[in-house]
């Protein structure tokens, strides 16, 4: 499935309580979201399939691909179109073998030591970060800033998203790092307005 980086939503349940997790990510394609990926630390595997379901029969029909993150048996019980991996998740060899050639793989990359052993043939995006602290990931890897993120970038032969405390005034500074997009969370989830949180970062760019 083609997909595109721009503005790639990482939901979290709690944030989005309030809201509502499908409420919020409908007004995030309203607002431009191009990529969804669902993310829940504590949620059990059914929940989250059952949650992933609602979420893919919501993005039907909107172009905007559906990643799971972590759990490859969730993204294959729920049909999404990708997962998203950690450095200690589910090794990438297992989870393209098991979703096949079509599906949309990513990893997370902190240093260039990751970013020189990771399985590029096997992926096709990286997420680069955290470029900020953020409280939104327990015990997330130092952060790299925007002179880190591009330096990862330039060395890395696939499209990137950056992670980690952005918002949309950071538009403009990720792309010149050279990343294809900002992947967020409390930028968006737990948003007074979700649609119109995600709609400031393409006003924001110049
Ligand atoms: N990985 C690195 S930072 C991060 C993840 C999942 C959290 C990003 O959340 P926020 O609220 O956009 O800083
Ligand atoms: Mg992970």
């Amino acid at each position: 499935m083609p997909f595109d980086l721009s503005l790639y939503l990482v939901t979290d349940a709690a944030l989005c309580e309030d809201y509502g997790l499908e409420q919020t990510v409908e007004a995030a394609i309203r607002g431009g979201v191009t990529m969804v990926q669902l993310r829940d630390k504590h949620a059990d595997d059914e929940h989250m399939v059952a949650q992933a379901k609602r979420l893919k029969a919501l993005l039907a029909g909107s172009g905007v691909p559906l990643i799971i993150n972590d759990r490859l048996g969730v993204a294959l019980a729920s049909q999404a179109d990708g997962l998203h991996i950690g450095q200690s998740d589910a090794a990438a060899q297992e989870a393209r073998a098991a979703m096949g050639e079509n599906a949309i793989i990513g990893l997370s990359i902190n240093t260039l030591a990751q970013l020189q052993a990771a399985p590029m043939t096997l992926l096709n995006y990286v997420g680069i970060g955290p470029v900020f602290a953020t409280v939104s990931k327990r015990d997330h890897a130092q952060p790299i800033g925007f002179g880190g993120l591009a330096s990862l970038v330039k060395e890395c032969p696939l499209p990137s998203v950056a992670i980690g405390g952005l918002n949309a005034s950071h538009s403009s500074a990720v792309k010149r790092a050279g990343a294809s997009g900002l992947a967020v969370i409390s930028a968006i989830c737990g948003q007074p307005d979700p649609e119109i949180a995600a709609r400031a970062f393409a006003h924001s760019e110049q």
